[in-house]
């Protein structure tokens, strides 16, 4: 069977972004492969966090992912930080990346342009590594994430090449090589305040998202004021309609209903009649998640859940360790 491994920051409360460009394909996933889906706190504090905030949202990721509907019987749910082959694995990948590739990164680029090169964390720069090691631990052949990931795929991509160049052994592979999965729909969800850009769930203007914590009013708010255009005509354009195109993928991802047949659906009529059904359908999607996110939070299921988690990661991200360590002569044992 193949591995999968894939994660979120606990960084804030998840967005529908994150639901359907992630979270909505590891359900699916969990069926057909090994998973490891991680919530990789690690990568949450390359940018300052509140300790206490941290935590709550650590537990709560914890509690959503539960809530859409992933098994621990089936998928391997665990905290980044619980399992410390995550941090080691990283020191030996930046030992055997350049700075010029992580200084080309995007992800680096846009913020460290906006807050200068001293205004923000090492960490920035260097988190590619750590998610090279986060999927290469546990031999992970498919890594489902968005499109806003492609780039940081490459770069585990080369990494693992170069080291098993490097360090393999003739015909053994040393480390798996993975392959990026997009999803099909949805991979890119973008704000629904500037259609231009992602939609994030650290955006400072709470109307560019929709949390998968947000009430049914809230909801129905934010889309009413969704940025559209001024032609009232529901087409699928992204680079002339961005605003609608956005709503018409999220519409067709939270109902199964292909953008093609949503087009003909509301042919003829307006943004406010279309926005309308559509937010029903996002608090139709969230309402019964979030009754079991609550049901989580309030258990002491969710903390044994995350035990066992850390316990089987640790088992198989220890032994990929191990072998990184022999192959380039760490310490004394093998
Ligand atoms: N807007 C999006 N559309 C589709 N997929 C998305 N993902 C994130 N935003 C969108 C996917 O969600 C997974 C987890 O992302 P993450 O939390 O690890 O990091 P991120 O991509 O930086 O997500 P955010 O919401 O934008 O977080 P912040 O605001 O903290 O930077 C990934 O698979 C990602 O592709």
């Amino acid at each position: 069977m193949e591995t999968i491994f894939s994660g979120i920051q606990p960084s804030g409360i998840p967005t529908i972004g994150n639901y359907i460009g992630a979270m909505k394909q590891f359900v699916d996933l969990q069926n057909q492969y090994d998973c490891y889906f991680c919530i990789v706190d690690e990568h949450a504090i390359t940018v300052p966090q509140d300790p206490i905030k941290l935590r709550q949202q650590i537990r709560g990721l914890a509690a959503l992912y539960l809530a859409v509907g992933l098994d621990p019987k089936k998928a391997t749910i665990f905290i980044q930080s619980e399992v410390s082959a995550h941090a080691e694995a990283a020191w030996i990948i930046q030992c055997n990346t350049t700075i010029g590739e992580l200084e080309r990164m995007t992800q680096f680029k846009d913020k460290s342009q906006k807050n200068g090169r001293t205004g923000v964390s090492a960490g920035l720069l260097t988190y590619p590594p750590l998610m090279v090691g986060d999927i290469i631990l546990y031999n992970a052949n498919l890594v489902p994430v968005g499109d806003d990931q492609k780039q940081h795929l490459e770069l585990t991509r080369d990494f693992v090449e170069r080291f098993n160049k490097r360090y393999g052994q003739k015909n053994q592979e040393l480390l798996v090589m993975p392959e990026v999965k997009i999803a099909e729909q949805g991979g890119r969800v973008m704000s629904l305040q500037d259609p231009t850009s992602k939609m994030s769930k650290s955006d400072t203007n709470a109307k560019g998202f929709i949390s998968m914590l947000d009430e049914p009013n809230v909801i129905r708010k934010k889309i009413k004021s969704a940025v559209t255009d001024s032609t009232g005509i529901i087409e699928y354009d992204p680079e002339n309609k961005p605003g609608i195109s956005n709503l018409l993928s999220i519409f067709s991802a939270v109902t199964g209903r292909p953008v093609a047949e949503l087009v003909s659906a509301y042919e003829g009529k307006g943004y406010g009649d279309f926005k309308s059904d559509l937010a029903e359908a996002v608090v139709d999607l969230l309402e019964p998640i979030q009754i079991r996110y609550n049901e989580l939070l309030a258990s002491d299921e969710l903390d044994e859940i995350l035990d066992e988690g850390a316990d089987k990661a640790r088992l198989v991200a220890n032994k990929t360790l191990q072998r990184m360590k022999n192959a380039i002569g760490l310490g004394r044992k093998s």
